[in-house]
């Protein structure tokens, strides 16, 4: 099959099982566009959860929220997370009492979410049930898994005036603003975790298999840190295609290149292909859709196409969704 060019739907998706494997803001724009080029198809997102930090006593999932959120058409669009005409009282109150941390921004619509996710847990449901019954109300369009029902949390090892020591995923991000170089990056328990119901069976099920443009190490790396996803994916016959987060060497959005730095993977479209590997010579990609200024990305046994990789609005995503799914579908 021929790559069509951009701006057409995909009608051979009609009907196919989809898998996703999403982190945050840039997966979540690219489900939207994934949605948009294959209305017809059963998207099932496996979403992460290491990004989870309990706060002020609330359970928040960001990359969960952030998908649910911009699929059900509740998301702050500027800012990829948190909730659009949202207000921040409770936050100033918190301060007011001196409650720290405070460089979390949480937002009074969105506590909303964290309550009914904290509430449930604690009567005992697990966190693939508190998922599904937030997403009654958001209609994302996907079914929407955590990867793991399993607490998993990504801490960061940092060196500075205070010390070596482990800080949480979202402090770095958001305080250090990733800043202060990751000396290691360890999803705290994946060793122990279970993949969610429903995450082994979509998989096995699927026709096709994406990664979107979401962090390699604290996205879809943690993802695959979960034994038994990997494993899934590499017996899966569905062609697995991905999309390059890093164009021209640096990230979209976001700070995958400090995150690949802590791994030593180069910070480049080729330098993730690499990490994850050509199926052909036992790694998990069949096809790598990279930006124009990528296109001299060439890894043996991977299938590489080139197209505009900048997700401005639904159509640009939708034109990017359906390039990786058409490649996808070259294979079959
Ligand atoms: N990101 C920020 O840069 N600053 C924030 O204050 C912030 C608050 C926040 C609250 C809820 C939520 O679901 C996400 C939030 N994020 C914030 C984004 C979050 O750190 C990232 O979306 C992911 O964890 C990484 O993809």
């Amino acid at each position: 099959m021929t790559i069509s060019e951009p701006g057409s739907r995909v009608p051979a998706a009609a009907g196919l099982k989809i898998v996703a494997l999403a982190g945050g803001i840039g997966g979540a724009r690219f489900l939207r566009g994934l949605k948009a080029a294959a209305p017809d198809a059963e998207i099932t997102v496996i979403g992460n959860t290491g990004d989870d930090i309990e706060l002020f006593g609330l359970q928040i999932s960001p990359d969960l929220d952030t998908v649910m959120y911009t699929l059900g058409n509740g998301i702050h669009e500027e800012q990829g997370w948190g909730r659009r005409d949202e207000t921040f009282v409770v936050k100033e109150e918190l301060a007011i009492y001196g409650v720290t941390p405070q460089w979390f921004g949480l937002g009074d619509r969105d506590i909303a979410t964290h309550v009914v996710r904290t509430q449930m847990r604690h009567a005992g449901y697990p966190l693939s049930q508190v998922t599904a019954a937030l997403c009654d109300r958001w209609k994302p369009g996907v079914q929407l898994l955590p990867m793991t029902d399993d607490r998993v949390e990504t801490h960061v090892e940092i060196e500075d005036e205070d010390g070596r020591r482990f800080i949480h995923f979202q402090e770095w991000w958001i305080k250090f603003r990733a800043n202060t170089p990751a000396l290691r990056i360890i999803p705290i328990n994946a060793e122990s975790a279970t993949p969610a119901p429903g995450v082994i069976d979509a998989i096995k099920n699927a026709d096709v298999i994406l990664f979107p443009p979401s962090n390699p190490v604290v996205s879809i790396g943690t993802i695959l840190s979960i034994p038994g996803i990997r494993r899934a994916l590499m017996a899966s016959k569905a062609p697995l295609v991905g999309v390059s987060p890093i164009i021209g060497g640096s990230p979209v959005r976001g700070m995958a290149d400090a995150c690949l730095a802590a791994i030593d993977v180069k910070s480049s479209a080729f330098g993730i292909a690499e990490h994850y590997g050509a199926r052909a010579n036992g790694g998990l990609l069949h096809g790598w859709l990279v930006a124009e200024v990528d296109n001299d990305c060439v890894l043996d046994g991977l299938k590489v196409i080139a197209r505009p990789l900048i997700m401005k609005d639904l159509e640009t995503s939708r034109d990017i969704a359906g390039a990786a799914l058409e490649l996808a579908l070259s294979f079959s």
